[in-house]
């Protein structure tokens, strides 16, 4: 069924690409219904949050703009490091703006907390947040999600943007993935 070589690294498919799609438009309408006369500053959090963005983009709309920010968090390893810094700021100021800052996951809290916390301090007009996944298991720092997809078990998975090693990013689909491959159980 699937063509791609990734596939084999996959111990099962925890989401279809068909259920994501679907999931995604839902979110799309009811933000869309959420923001009605406002417009939306939409914060994508590389790399991983790109496809999510860009699906989830094309369900809005209302009129609505997007800028990217990057935080270090885990380099090569599938555990947080617990530190977090920035690799690329935003361009734009966000003073005055409905700021939707959007993930593909949140694991434990830290990353969401550092972009809040310095999203906050350059005064928005409000923020939310919206994820694709959840894994409230491994959380360390509460966060509060206004936009969720799908609430997942403690496995670590990739694809439709989540990687390994940065691989397995271009899966349609998210994977559970072997845990011989990153030598985990
Ligand atoms: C992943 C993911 C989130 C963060 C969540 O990013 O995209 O930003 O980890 O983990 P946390 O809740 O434990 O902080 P990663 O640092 O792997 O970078 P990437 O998006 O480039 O893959
Ligand atoms: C980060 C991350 N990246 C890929 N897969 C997971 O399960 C993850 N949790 N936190």
């Amino acid at each position: 069924m699937f063509s791609n070589d990734l596939h084999r690294d996959i111990e099962a498919v925890l989401l279809t690409e068909e259920q994501i799609q679907r999931r995604i438009a839902e979110l799309g309408a009811q933000i869309s219904a959420d923001y009605a006369g406002k417009e939306l500053h939409l914060i994508g959090v590389l790399r991983g949050a790109v496809m999510f963005l860009a699906d989830l983009m094309r369900h809005l709309t209302i009129p609505c703009s997007c800028d990217f920010i990057a935080i270090a968090s885990y380099g090569m390893d599938t555990k947080s490091s617990g530190v977090v810094r920035i690799l690329k700021d935003l361009d734009d100021s966000i003073q005055g703006k409905h700021v939707l800052i959007v993930e593909d996951i949140v694991d434990t809290g830290l990353t969401l907390n550092y972009i809040l916390n310095l999203i906050r301090s350059r005064n928005p007009a409000s923020v939310r947040v919206c994820a694709l996944l959840d894994k409230p298991e491994r959380r360390i720092v509460p966060v509060e999600i206004h936009y969720l997809g799908f609430t997942i078990p403690n496995r670590f998975v990739v694809g439709y943007g989540l990687d390994y090693a940065q691989k397995y990013r271009n899966l349609p689909y998210i994977g559970i993935l072997r845990p011989e491959i990153y030598g985990g159980v």
